[in-house]
């Protein structure tokens, strides 16, 4: 039993029906596509180059479908997922329109016993959260949001009609990936686009544009190598970065090296070695762009207004189409609304600040998710001894996994890409196909060693947990607040439940545990449990 319908769910059922196993997917929407289904808004594109950002473990599903931009946009993704679905053979094993409500163990038969929205009772061994780290949105809880006579959006949670922008007042909330997606569309036909800021991000030219034949066809020829260069880099994408570190160029080197990554619209970090944990190198990253913004924003009080300072990157690094220049536009207005307005209220016409109101006839919230333990403890995970996954991690304020996807107190369920696993910090697909193929072979192993139960230990999990801390801490993400650590989500603890010690490494680590009889867990036979 898999939840979502996404690249994890879609690739789970794939593996496990090979193995001649059983499997049924559900899924809250009516079609297949996770976040690429829900996040429809304008502008919406993926910011993982596409010809990575796809399956490799089969030769004829990559070289079947050719995507058509470096970046692909979502509608594409979306088809590329129906593609999948559909050569998969994959639908008549999902059940759409079906929100898992409660998943409880059963000790005594080692099943788990799942209750859908549409009233089934389903029995199953095992048990694979596929539900993304990503998913759960969040609406900030602004006083009077009822009251708003205009129409009110999240880019999360997209209309399938076509949303019109022309002629109207639109006011944008958020600054993240989303909003800078949206907001240099939204003020192509908008009346007046104001946006409200409360962090400004770090954003470099995505340098959006077709791709060439050539380059796609000699990939598609390669696909092994493609496959193998991906999950043995940090990044599960093959670039490697750069032995040096920002400090060891001269000033004109470093300047020469951004200058050239923005003109030609190149990401950054494979430049240096050391952006994410030297701090006077990530200064000098950080000062190239603020530069930048001072070039390209005409309004000085205004490019002053984006100009970020906080480390560079450790926020979810941005790559955009044009999103500083969309403040040149004479229909554009900033409001700063963490130093200079705050937002008091939304009111029946629009949303007052300190300052304030702001007249709107739409609101579009780019405010992001409750990410990484959100949509796990959304619903009622019931592990043994009737204790929930919201419980066990005491409301997120004390999550702890193994490797990110086992869970003591919860055998034989598993999460893909779940907290404290690469995840979010990869190529996604990549980290996905990682973790879909290690629980497959679990399972595989479960199955000929006719094993009814596996579960992680706490003492191994306690180790994984305090292990990811650590290495979090050698880096700069930990120092600044954003939604990797928690800080986006009022009253949400703070943590960071990622592991950045690479995907190579994390593999590594993971195939470690395997071929160790599966250290660190407890596996339970019909006549014994071996520790
Ligand atoms: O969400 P975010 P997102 N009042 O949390 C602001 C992936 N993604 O949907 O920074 C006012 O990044 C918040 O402000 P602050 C990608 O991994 C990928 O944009 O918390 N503002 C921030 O500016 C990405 O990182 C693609 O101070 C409020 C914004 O809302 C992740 O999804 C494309 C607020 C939220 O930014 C999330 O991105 C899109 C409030 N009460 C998304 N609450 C690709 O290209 C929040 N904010 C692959």
């Amino acid at each position: 039993m898999i939840i979502g319908a996404g690249f994890a769910g879609l690739y789970m059922l794939h593996s496990l029906r090979e193995q001649g196993l059983t499997a049924r997917v559900y899924d809250t929407a009516d079609n297949v596509g996770g976040v690429w289904y829900w996040n429809r808004y304008p502008g919406a594109h993926c910011d993982s180059e596409a010809v990575y950002y796809g399956f490799t473990f089969s030769e004829e599903l990559y070289k079947g479908w050719t995507w058509s931009k470096r970046y692909a946009p979502q509608p594409e993704i979306l088809d590329y997922l129906n593609y999948v679905a559909d050569t998969l053979d994959l639908r008549k094993d999902i059940k759409f329109n079906t929100r898992v409500n409660t998943a409880e163990f059963d000790e005594e038969k080692n099943i788990w016993r799942i209750e859908t929205s549409n009233g089934s009772v389903v029995t199953a061994k095992y048990f694979i959260s596929g539900v993304g780290c990503l998913s759960s949105s969040n609406v900030p809880n602004i006083k009077g949001l009822n009251d708003f006579k205009g129409e009110w959006y999240h880019t999360g949670r997209w209309p399938h009609t076509k949303v019109d922008f022309t002629g109207k007042r639109v006011g944008v909330i958020g600054t993240g990936s989303s909003g800078m997606q949206l907001i240099p569309e939204v003020a192509k036909t908008a009346d007046h686009l104001t946006v409200f800021q409360r962090t400004p991000q770090y954003t470099t030219p995505a340098g959006n544009r077709p791709l060439d034949k050539e380059y796609i066809d000699e990939l598609k020829a390669n696909v092994q190598q493609l496959r193998k260069d991906m999950l043995s880099s940090p990044t599960g994408q093959p670039f490697k970065r750069a032995p040096l570190s920002v400090l060891d160029d001269t000033p004109e080197a470093q300047d020469k090296k951004f200058e050239e990554a923005w003109e030609k619209g190149l990401p950054f970090f494979p430049l240096y070695n050391d952006i994410l944990t030297n701090e006077k190198s990530n200064e000098i990253v950080a000062e190239f762009v603020r530069k930048k913004i001072g070039e390209v924003v005409k309004d000085q009080e205004t490019a002053r207004k984006l100009m970020p300072n906080y480390y560079f990157g450790t926020k979810r690094p941005v790559r955009d189409s044009y999103y500083y220049e969309t403040f040149n536009r004479e229909n554009v207005s900033l409001v700063d609304v963490k130093y200079e307005e705050p937002i008091q209220e939304i009111t029946e016409n629009g949303v007052r600040t300190k300052k304030g109101e702001y007249e709107l006839d739409m609101i579009i919230f780019a405010t992001g998710y409750d990410a990484m333990t959100g949509s796990l403890i959304k619903f009622d995970l019931i592990g043994k001894d009737g204790i929930t996954l919201k419980e066990k991690w005491e409301n997120g304020a004390s999550v702890s996994t193994y490797l990110g996807i086992a869970h003591a107190g919860f055998p034989n369920f598993f999460t893909i890409t779940g907290p404290e696993s690469p995840s979010v910090i990869t190529n996604v697909p990549t980290a996905i196909e990682q973790h879909v193929e290690w629980i497959s072979n679990c399972i595989q192993y479960m199955e000929d060693n006719e094993i009814d139960a596996i579960e992680a230990d706490s003492e191994a999990e306690k180790g994984w947990s305090a292990h990811c801390r650590e290495m979090a801490e050698s880096t700069l993400y930990v120092k600044t607040e954003s939604w990797y650590t928690g800080a986006n989500i009022e009253g949400k603890p703070r943590g960071f439940l990622i592991y950045v010690g690479g995907l190579n490494n994390y593999k590594k680590i993971c195939d470690e545990v395997a071929e160790n009889s599966y250290k660190g867990f407890s596996i339970k036979t019909s006549t014994k449990t071996i520790v």
